[in-house]
C-alpha cells in the first residue's frame, strides 16, 4: 500500500490532484494511507519524518518499501508506475518533463519567497524586505509571462493533454491573491486557472486535510493556523535549529 505523508499546501496538492487525476482516468492505484503533517508543530522534524525524508518537507510517498521525497519526483513517479495521458512515457515525456523540472526550479522557489516575504514575515522591518519582495515579485511576473506564452491557444500547458506539468504548477498559480502576483494582466493564465479548477479530480485533490466546505475559502480559524505554520517556517530558527 502507498502511504503519503503530506498537508494542504502548495507542494502537497501536486500529489493529491495526481492520485485523484489517476482514479478519474479509471486508474485502480489501491490503497494509499494519507497522513497529515502539522507542519506547525514541526512534525516534519521528527524521527518518523525525517526517516522517510531527511530535507524535512512534505510531501513524501512510501511504496514498495522506497520512500520518493520531492513533489516532481513523485508526479514522475506515479505517472511511470501507473500509465496514462498524465505522463506520456514515449519520447513525448520531453514535451512534458521539462515544464515540470521548471516548475520545480523556478516557480515553486520564487513563488514560495514572494508569499513568504508577503505574509509571513511581520517582525522583519519594512525595508528589510522591500529588495527580496520587489526581486521575487518580478520573477514571478517574468515566471507569469512565460507560461502565458507556454499556453499561447493550448487548454494546457503541454497543448492538448492535461499532464503532471499542469498538476506542478496549478497549486502555486490558484493562491496568486494569497501571495499577491498579479495575474490579471495574462488572460491565458487566469483563463487556465480556472480551467484547472473545474477538473473533478482537482476539485478531491484539494480537498485532502481540509473539509469539503473550505476547499475554495478556507476558514478564518485555518487561515490564522496556517499564517502561523508560514510564519513559523519563515522564521530562521527552524533552519539554524536543523543545521548540524
Ligand atoms: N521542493 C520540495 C519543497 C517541499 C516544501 O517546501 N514543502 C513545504 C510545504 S509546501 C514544507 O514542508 N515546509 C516545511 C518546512 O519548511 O519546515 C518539493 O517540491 O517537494
Amino acid at each position: 500500500m502507498m502511504e503519503l505523508w503530506t498537508s494542504p499546501t502548495p507542494n502537497g496538492w501536486k500529489v493529491s490532484i495526481m492520485l485523484e487525476e489517476l482514479i478519474e482516468a479509471g486508474v485502480d492505484i489501491g490503497d494509499v494511507q494519507v497522513r497529515m503533517i502539522n507542519l506547525l508543530k514541526g512534525d516534519q522534524f521528527k524521527d518518523d519524518f525525517v526517516e522517510r525524508n531527511l530535507n524535512s518537507k512534505i510531501p513524501t510517498l512510501r511504496d514498495d518499501g522506497r520512500d520518493i521525497i520531492e513533489s516532481c519526483a513523485i508526479l514522475e513517479y506515479l505517472g511511470e508506475k501507473f500509465p496514462t495521458s498524465l505522463l506520456p512515457l514515449d519520447t513525448r515525456k520531453w514535451d512534458v518533463l521539462p515544464w515540470v523540472y521548471w516548475q520545480a526550479a523556478n516557480v515553486g522557489p520564487i513563488f514560495g519567497n514572494k508569499l513568504s516575504y508577503t505574509r509571513y514575515m511581520d517582525d522583519v522591518a519594512d525595508e528589510l524586505k522591500q529588495h527580496p519582495l520587489e526581486r521575487f515579485n518580478n520573477e514571478a511576473l517574468r515566471l507569469v509571462s512565460v507560461l502565458n506564452k507556454k499556453l499561447g491557444d493550448n487548454p494546457w500547458v503541454c497543448g492538448d493533454e492535461f499532464t503532471i506539468a499542469d498538476i506542478a504548477l496549478y497549486p502555486w498559480l490558484r493562491g496568486w491573491k494569497w501571495s499577491k502576483v498579479n495575474i490579471t494582466t495574462k488572460p491565458r493564465v487566469m483563463e487556465w486557472v480556472d480551467r484547472v479548477r473545474a477538473r473533478p479530480g482537482v476539485e478531491r485533490g484539494l480537498g485532502y486535510g481540509v473539509p469539503k466546505s473550505e476547499v475554495d475559502q478556507w476558514s478564518e480559524e485555518r487561515k490564522a493556523s496556517t499564517a502561523k505554520s508560514g510564519a513559523s517556517i519563515a522564521s530562521n530558527t527552524n533552519i539554524k535549529d536543523s543545521i548540524q
